[in-house]
């Protein structure tokens, strides 16, 4: 029996929809020429994510090339600190600068209160994504998003990027209270933000939790699972009975099971070092999976891309699947290796 749904939130819903449904994260950015344009064109990174007719065309882009499965809200986790009235910049070809906020009275200073008026843009682009998407891409779903508290507190506390984040897990064994206290904030913050989202059109959430697996174990049920899964819970209040969320706990390795299990996600996000046959044994069948293709294979493209596909769609059929990258698309991805990868996986 084939759904009436779109293919992506079937596959959410828990059928193992063939082909599977893809889309690709980061997949509106600088590898395409007709972004840059638009970049351009709007100035700074902040700039773009706030200007709704911009991000809304950025949003749509790759669907016009490779008919993705799913548009993803052009916008970025960094606007909810942001929003909160941290000091944020995109430095050019540095990456994201924010003012640091690392002990108890700066965190007491961010302003949950203005998170929903100052997100007003991005809701905008949201609207006119969905609209876009009703006329031009019927079958195409709308992914809105936010960082998970973990990973949207590293950028916080660090105040850059660089994958380590020494100040972040020093205040976390050093100060939990504190700690807690702006993963607490930033659970609230994401609740509205993305409650905001599915009002403006949003079909589905995704929680990126890009550096989840650097924690042990122990930080990883404190900091990762138990706040994720308290978010889930608060905005399932609020939310349709079902709707579809996925997780993305990167790099979590065996945890991908507890988390699974535990946070109350109808998907999650397969990074690129995660062996797909061993997640279809030790991840719930009824929780859909996505991922996981090496962006660096996207990047080579030729017969290594096509075998990597082709080996990941293998240990995938017969279970919910959403074929996606294992982390974001990188700059120096040619184009047409993009459309011969969406040319191989809708042949199934
Ligand atoms: O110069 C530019 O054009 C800015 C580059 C850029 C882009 C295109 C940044 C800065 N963010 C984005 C968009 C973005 N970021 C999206 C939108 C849509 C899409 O996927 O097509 C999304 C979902 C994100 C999410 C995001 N931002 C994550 C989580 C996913 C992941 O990649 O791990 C993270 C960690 C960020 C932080 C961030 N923002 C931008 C950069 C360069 C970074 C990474 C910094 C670092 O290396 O730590």
């Amino acid at each position: 029996m084939t759904s009436a749904k779109k293919p992506l939130l079937a596959a959410l819903g828990g059928e193992a929809v063939w082909p599977p449904p893809f889309w690709l994260m980061r997949q509106a950015g600088r590898y395409l020429p007709e972004y840059r344009e638009v970049r351009a064109q709007a100035g700074d990174f902040i700039a773009l994510c706030t200007a709704p007719k911009l991000a809304a065309e950025v949003t749509l882009q790759p669907l016009r090339r490779y008919g993705m499965d799913a548009a993803i809200l052009f916008s970025d986790i960094l606007m909810v600190p942001w929003a909160m009235g941290q000091g944020l910049r995109f430095a050019e070809g540095e990456g994201p600068r924010l003012d640091p906020v690392q002990d108890a009275k700066a965190i007491a200073g961010l302003k949950l209160g203005q998170v929903v008026e100052k997100s007003a843009p991005i809701m905008e682009t949201v609207s006119r994504v969905a609209a876009g998407l009703k006329k031009d891409h019927p079958n195409t779903a709308l992914i809105g998003f936010c960082g998970a508290p973990f990973t949207v507190a590293c950028y916080m506390v660090d105040g850059k990027g660089g994958g380590e984040f020494p100040m972040t897990r020093r205040l976390a064994y050093g100060d939990p209270a504190a700690f807690g206290a702006l993963i607490d904030t930033l659970a609230e913050a994401s609740r509205l933000y993305l409650l905001e989202q599915v009002k403006a059109g949003a079909e589905a959430l995704m929680i990126f939790d890009s550096w989840a697996g650097m924690l042990p174990p122990s930080q990883f049920r404190r900091w990762v699972i138990e706040p994720t899964a308290r978010l889930v819970r608060a905005l399932r209040r609020d939310l349709p009975p079902g709707f579809p969320l996925i997780g993305f706990p990167r790099l979590a390795g065996p945890l991908l099971t507890e988390y699974a299990e535990t946070v109350g996600v109808q998907a999650v996000g397969m990074d690129t070092g995660m062996d797909p046959v061993w997640a279809a044994k030790h991840v719930p069948a009824e929780v859909a999976l996505q991922g996981n293709l090496d962006p660096q294979a996207l990047v080579a493209g030729g017969p290594a891309l096509i075998e990597q596909a082709e080996s990941i769609m293998a240990a995938m059929k017969g279970r919910p699947f959403i074929f996606n990258l294992g982390h974001g698309i990188v700059p120096p991805t040619p184009p047409e290796h993009v459309a011969a990868l969406a040319e191989r996986l809708k042949r199934g």
